[in-house]
């Protein structure tokens, strides 16, 4: 069976994802799409073959040409797409957020626990990506012994327009709230967040340092830093009792002039997770096709949110925040 499936905001993760399932995917097509700007929706929808374009997202879920969603809309419409979706249990791949607040992310869990089976799966893409599953296949394998601490660098070149301080935490930060569960297979205890001189560049707090207990006891540090200006550069270290797991950037040339050796950079993480978006995006269509759930679900976007919540506090407030032991 080949999937229908409705893609919701087709700017550019939206986008991505429906030239993903085009072009680099079996067992779905895109059947519709919906953009707040028709022009764009239409631009897409033709890239793409999509035969229909919507003007209501609510119209796109119910037609029965689609079989399932991907909601990539600006984040403050999350809730009530996904909600939608549950009500006419279609499954659903919903970019991060999973919704804007903890209430509305508890209103969806709820919702889908209700259901007869789960339909969320949350983009936590990095879940995909060769390089983080390899770390994560040492990891479990025993490569480096117990883990002791976690590094994490998130550079952006450029932070876009619409980018608030608050965003570097709930929009990239979550990033890692996530791999540091997942990786380590443990909870977050409690969170600390500051930020220093600011880049020259920003009109918000930028870079900011986040650091992390995990209730197994493992130490993680966070950078994010959005305009960082050279390239989109992201680093993971997992430090073990008896060795290293280390995430360098990808290198697929390097350049040897007068000046040395050197290699690019991706320019943003649309190129630098291009392979996780492809496995995550196949991964969920066979999933449509089995009824098994892979990656990140709607607990763990409910967890993410709550995290980032306690470290915006943190920022504003100064000091530790102390995570629930349940959620
Ligand atoms: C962006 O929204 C993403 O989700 C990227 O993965 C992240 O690296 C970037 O910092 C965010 O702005």
């Amino acid at each position: 069976m080949r999937f229908g499936i409705g893609v919701i905001g087709v700017g550019v993760m939206g986008g991505t994802h429906a030239r993903t399932i085009h072009g680099q995917t079996v067992g779905a097509h895109v059947a519709a799409v919906y953009d707040a700007d028709q022009k764009r929706a239409k631009a897409i929808a033709a890239e793409v073959g999509a035969a229909a374009v919507f003007t209501d997202p609510l119209q796109l879920i119910a037609s029965e040409a689609v079989d399932a969603i991907v909601v990539a809309s600006p984040d403050e419409t999350h809730f009530e797409y996904v909600m939608t979706c549950l009500e006419g249990s279609k499954p659903v791949l919903c970019e991060k957020p999973l919704a804007a607040t903890v209430e509305q992310c508890r209103r969806i869990v709820d919702a889908e626990a209700r259901g007869s089976r789960p339909l969320i799966q949350l983009g936590f893409m990095r879940r995909f990506d060769p390089a983080y599953s390899a770390m994560k296949s040492g990891f479990d394998g025993g490569t480096i012994g117990s883990a002791l601490l976690l590094r994490c660098i998130h550079r952006n070149a450029r932070a876009p327009a619409f980018f608030q301080s608050q965003m570097s935490i709930t929009n990239a930060m979550v990033h890692e709230f996530d791999v540091c569960r997942w990786l380590l297979g443990s909870e977050i205890r409690r969170i600390s967040v500051v930020s220093g001189r600011r880049a020259a560049v920003s009109d918000f707090a930028d870079p900011l340092l986040a650091t992390l207990l995990m209730t197994s006891g493992q130490m993680v540090s966070i950078e994010v830093f959005m305009n960082a200006r050279y390239g989109y550069d992201i680093r993971t270290e997992l430090v073990g009792e008896m060795g290293v797991l280390a995430m360098t950037p990808p290198i697929q040339l390097t350049r040897r002039t007068e000046s040395g050796e050197s290699f690019g950079f991706a320019r943003d993480w649309t190129a630098r997770f291009a392979d996780a978006y492809r496995v995550q995006m196949q991964s969920w269509i066979n999933s449509l096709a089995d009824g098994q759930q892979v990656g990140a679900n709607a607990h763990d976007g409910l967890v993410a949110t709550i995290v980032a919540e306690a470290a915006i506090k943190s920022h504003l407030e100064g000091g530790w925040i102390e995570l629930p032991e349940t959620i």
